[in-house]
C-alpha cells in the first residue's frame, strides 16, 4: 500500500476533523483506511453519533443519501459519483406514487436500498436485518407495499405469513448466486454451514441453515462454532469474515457475486474527495424531512 497517499489521506482526515465509513461489501483497501466498516444504516447512525464535520462514504449512493438524510449537519462526500446501486434505480418517487394511487388505503414499506426520494413516499423504511420485525409491526389485514427487492419481500412474506405487494427490483449481484452454487459447494465443504442474504432468490434461501443481513453473517461468524462457513452474499463481505475469523474457513457461494459499483471508490478517490471536499452529497430538506420520518419510524419499531 502507498504510504504516502495513506499519509496524506489521514492529514487530511486530520484537519478537516473528517471519518471514513466503508461498507461491508467495499475493497479490502477501503476497508482496511476506515474509521468504521458496517451495513448502511449502522454507518450513518454512528455517523450521526460521532462529533466528526465531514462524512467521507466509501459504498454506493443511497447509502451516501442515507447519512446526508441522518446527518444534516455534517458534509457528506461521495467520492465515486459513479457508484450506484441497480437495485436502488429500479424505483423513483414518481412510480411509487402512480402505485399509491391505484392502492389508496395501504402501507408502503421500504427497503432502505432505495433513493431519498422514495424513502420519503414510504410510510416506513426497513433494511434486510429487521424487514420481518417493521412488517409484522404493522396492523394485520392491511394492504401493505414493499418495494423495491422483490426477493427480500418474497421472504418476508413467506416467513410472516403475510400478503405483500412486491415491486419487481433484484440486485443484480445477489440473484447471480443459484441453487447449484450452493448444492456444488455443500457437496465440496461437507458439513459446512450455508448463510445467505435474503436479497438472494427464493431457491437459495431454501437451502440456507441461516437468512442474515450482512451485520448478521458477521455476528453469526464471530459467535458460532462452524469452521466452514459457505457465504451467499456479494463477494466482498469475505475480506472483513476472514480478516475477524482468521481460524475459520469462508466459502463464497458463487465468485459472480460481485457488485461492479461497490468496487469503484479507490484509495485515490478518498484522498481526492478531502482534498477538493466534493463530491458532497446533499439530500434537499424537504425531500430530507420526509425520508427521516419513515427512517425514524422503523427505528421506533426495532
Ligand atoms: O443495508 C445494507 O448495508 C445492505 C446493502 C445490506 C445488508 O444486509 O447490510
Amino acid at each position: 500500500m502507498d504510504n504516502e497517499l495513506l499519509g496524506r489521506i489521514n492529514e487530511l482526515k486530520r484537519e478537516r476533523n473528517a471519518i471514513i465509513l466503508a461498507h461491508n461489501y467495499q475493497l479490502g483497501e477501503i476497508q482496511d483506511i476506515a474509521d468504521l466498516v458496517g451495513d448502511s444504516l449502522e454507518l450513518s447512525r454512528s455517523a450521526s453519533r460521532s462529533d466528526a464535520d465531514v462524512v467521507v462514504f466509501c459504498g454506493v449512493y443511497f447509502m451516501a443519501e442515507t447519512a446526508s438524510i441522518l446527518c444534516p449537519d455534517k458534509v457528506v462526500l461521495f467520492p465515486n459519483l459513479d457508484a450506484g446501486c441497480p437495485l436502488a434505480d429500479m424505483i423513483t418517487a414518481e412510480s411509487l406514487r402512480e402505485e399509491k394511487e391505484k392502492h389508496p388505503d395501504r402501507t408502503v414499506v421500504c427497503y432502505v436500498n432505495s433513493p431519498a426520494e422514495v424513502k420519503a413516499e414510504s410510510d416506513i423504511c426497513c433494511t434486510s436485518a429487521n424487514a420481518i420485525k417493521v412488517v409484522e409491526s404493522i396492523p394485520e389485514g392491511r394492504e401493505i407495499i414493499f418495494v423495491p427487492d422483490y426477493n427480500l419481500g418474497h421472504y418476508v412474506a413467506t416467513r410472516t405469513g403475510r400478503k405483500l405487494k412486491l415491486w419487481p427490483g433484484y440486485c443484480p449481484s445477489h440473484i447471480r448466486i443459484k441453487a447449484e452454487d450452493i448444492l456444488r459447494e455443500k457437496e465440496v465443504h461437507r458439513g459446512a454451514r450455508v448463510m445467505v442474504h435474503p436479497e438472494c432468490v427464493g431457491e437459495v434461501i431454501a437451502l440456507a441453515d441461516e437468512v442474515l443481513s450482512t451485520s448478521g453473517m458477521l455476528q453469526y461468524a464471530l459467535a458460532s462454532d462452524e469452521r466452514e462457513i459457505i457465504v451467499g452474499t456479494e463477494i466482498g463481505i469475505i475480506y472483513r469474515l476472514r480478516k475477524e475469523n482468521p481460524k475459520k474457513m469462508f466459502i463464497p457461494a458463487s465468485e459472480q457475486a460481485i457488485c461492479p459499483t461497490m468496487k469503484l471508490i479507490t484509495l485515490e478517490d478518498v484522498l481526492w474527495a478531502l482534498e477538493d471536499m466534493a463530491p458532497e452529497v446533499r439530500v434537499s430538506e424537504e425531500v430530507r424531512i420526509r425520508a427521516r420520518a419513515s427512517v425514524d419510524r422503523m427505528l421506533e419499531i426495532v
